[in-house]
């Protein structure tokens, strides 16, 4: 049986390749051609091997193609599942988007709600801080005000404290010890343990502004105890002085004297309450006493405010009108009368008012009466005011 390419006729040109002939020789020509045999012997085996060459590569298409097709189909297998897959991914990851789109608006909105709220409570609580801080403010500044009111008023009153203090520290002294604090005045010592004199009359020491001075004692009248702060007795002491000898003293402990506001004041706090006698005599031998169951003066910043109440005695009532009157010499007016310097129109130094009825410490005339302007050593309810006593002497003792 011949196959269809063996009638159509094949042929191997010179190297051995198969030629497709479309016109075969008819079989008498080849029969024919005897001299060529043994050429036609060798030319039918290659047709052989041209023939299973071509079953060869005939199979080897069909295998090549089936593969080729196979993969063909193949790969539409996996196009198809990969467009299916693609599909579901798209589906899903529309769908993903879509939830996360859903999700991140849902976000968005309620981040933006709590914004809202956040900062509504901001604006909220912002306002009621800064009114909380406006009426914190309004309170501090009031209360700064307040206070910068009371220490400047604070701060004046400790100023005059502290001048005031300063000054009486200064002119007062303080009693430290106790021998100081027993020792303060005659009433507290010994009658017997005077530096001269005698127990009746004499000099004692005391202790006065923190220092021992000599005192004057009278033990003589009453139950005695009296320090006598004043003496006039013979004209021999100037007492024409200006503020700081009458705050200091001046004179002869003996003679005539002033123990000076200062040291008079210090006895003065020894005691509850002290009282004051005066003796007075005049030129004729006369003698008279005026007595004080209250006496005091005031500290320094009072210029020693007279007070004098209680009176007894036999020379009259001569210091009630002084009574409540600063102590003025004639550098430091501070009397009752604005248009006269008493102290100096009356050459004293006194509780004046306007001016006075009694000068203890004016000038000591020894010719009675004097004329001039009412300026002796004068007691104005006994001898009147233009009367110069002969002896005047101011003690005081503490009420018991
Ligand atoms: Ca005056």
């Amino acid at each position: 049986m011949q196959s269809r390419q063996e009638s159509e006729g094949v042929y191997m040109n010179e190297k051995d390749d198969v030629v497709f002939q479309s016109k075969p020789m008819p079989p008498e020509t080849q029969s024919s051609n005897s001299g060529k045999h043994q050429l036609t012997t060798s030319t039918q085996n290659d047709r052989d091997v041209a023939r299973k060459k071509y079953k060869f590569n005939v199979i080897i298409s069909m295998v090549v193609a089936f593969v080729f097709i196979a993969t063909l189909a193949l790969f539409g297998v996996q196009a198809n599942w990969a467009s299916v897959n693609n599909n579901q991914n798209i589906e899903l990851k529309e769908n993903t988007e879509s939830a996360m789109r859903t999700s991140e608006k849902t976000h968005l909105d309620m981040i933006q709600e709590l914004k809202e709220k956040i900062e509504s409570a901001m604006r909220t609580s912002e306002n009621n801080h800064l009114d909380m801080i406006q009426d914190i403010r309004h309170q501090l500044q009031n209360m700064t005000r307040s206070s910068e009111r009371y220490h400047s008023a604070l701060m004046r009153n400790i100023s005059d404290l502290a001048n005031v203090d300063d000054r009486q520290s200064r002119e007062i002294g303080i009693l430290h010890t106790e021998q100081e604090r027993k020792k303060v005045e005659c009433s507290k010592i010994d009658r017997y343990a005077f530096k001269s004199g005698n127990e009746s009359r004499g000099v004692f020491e005391i202790y006065v502004s923190r220092q021992k001075v000599d005192v004057y004692c009278d033990h003589s009248i009453g139950a005695g105890g009296w320090t006598v702060f004043q003496r006039r007795m013979d004209g021999s002491v100037d007492f024409f002085r200006n503020r700081s000898e009458y705050v200091n003293g001046f004179g002869s402990i003996t003679g005539e004297f002033w123990i000076g506001l200062i040291p008079l004041y210090n006895i003065l706090q020894t005691a509850e309450t002290f009282q004051l006698r005066i003796d007075l005599e005049d030129w004729d031998g006369g003698k008279r006493f005026a007595e004080y169951s209250r006496f005091d003066i005031g500290s320094p910043s009072t210029d020693y405010t007279l007070t004098a109440s209680g009176y007894s005695g036999t020379a009259a009532d001569s210091l009630a009108y002084h009574n409540g009157m600063r102590f003025s010499t004639k550098d430091h007016d501070v009397d009752g009368e604005s248009n006269v310097n008493c102290a100096d129109h009356h050459k004293g130094a006194w509780w004046y008012k306007a001016c006075h009825w009694s000068n203890l410490n004016g000038i000591y005339h020894k010719v009675q009466p004097h004329l001039s302007n009412s300026d002796g050593t004068s007691w104005g309810s006994w001898r009147g005011s233009l009367y110069s006593l002969k002896f005047v002497e101011m003690k005081i003792r503490p009420n018991t």
